[in-house]
């Protein structure tokens, strides 16, 4: 324990992204030699174009996506802690969280990863998912495997069955519900965290 805390004296914010993020000190090590590697030209921050290197987001469908949601609205670079605060929502959910210090509700919980997944898809910030923002999403996971009638179809199908006040669009509480028993953790599993 002794070498790794000594270590994370590198790490910029170490102790306190470590108590906050609930990361190990040696995952935390691994992440900023991540963030390193990915910040070429020792900048101390990433553009989105640095995230090109990572091939899980580069050849995920919705990559772009995920790499917009490293970056607050209108800043083009971000920096090693925030690289980390995203990261966490990556973490498996922890079923018995007895850690002292421990957030109420860290971003590694069932109801964070939903917040984040949903902002993924809510690219308006408006709160809800409009029929046209659950199509392009659909447009770019399913691509040219399906007719624009049966994106169309999918798109309906989702809307109606999630959509409980009638309003066309579906609401973060219309999105959790929908999503009651989908294994989250697995759909949010990152091979960067490894
Ligand atoms: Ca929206
Ligand atoms: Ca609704």
């Amino acid at each position: 324990m002794g070498s790794s805390s000594s270590s994370l004296n590198n790490v910029p914010d170490g102790q306190q992204l470590m108590q906050e993020t609930g990361f190990s000190a040696a995952h935390l090590l691994r992440l900023y030699e991540r963030f390193k590697f990915l910040d070429k030209d020792n900048r101390g921050h990433l553009r989105s174009e640095d995230f090109e290197a990572v091939p899980e987001l580069s050849e995920n469908p919705i990559g772009d996506r995920i790499v917009g949601a490293f970056f607050l609205p209108g800043q083009e670079t971000v920096d090693f802690s925030s690289f980390v605060r995203v990261l966490a929502h990556f973490r498996p959910t922890e079923k018995n969280r007895t850690r002292a210090g421990a957030q109420p509700d860290p971003a590694n919980s069932r109801n964070r990863k939903l917040k984040f997944a949903f902002r993924l898809y809510d690219q308006d910030r408006d709160g809800k998912i409009s029929r046209i923002e659950l199509l392009q999403v659909l447009r770019e996971m399913l691509g040219m495997q399906v007719t624009e009638e049966q994106l169309q179809s999918i798109a309906d199908r989702a809307i109606q069955e999630a959509d409980l006040d009638k309003d066309d669009a579906i609401s973060f509480d219309e999105f959790r519900k929908s999503l009651e028993k989908v294994n989250i953790d697995h759909k949010m599993s990152i091979r960067f965290l490894e």
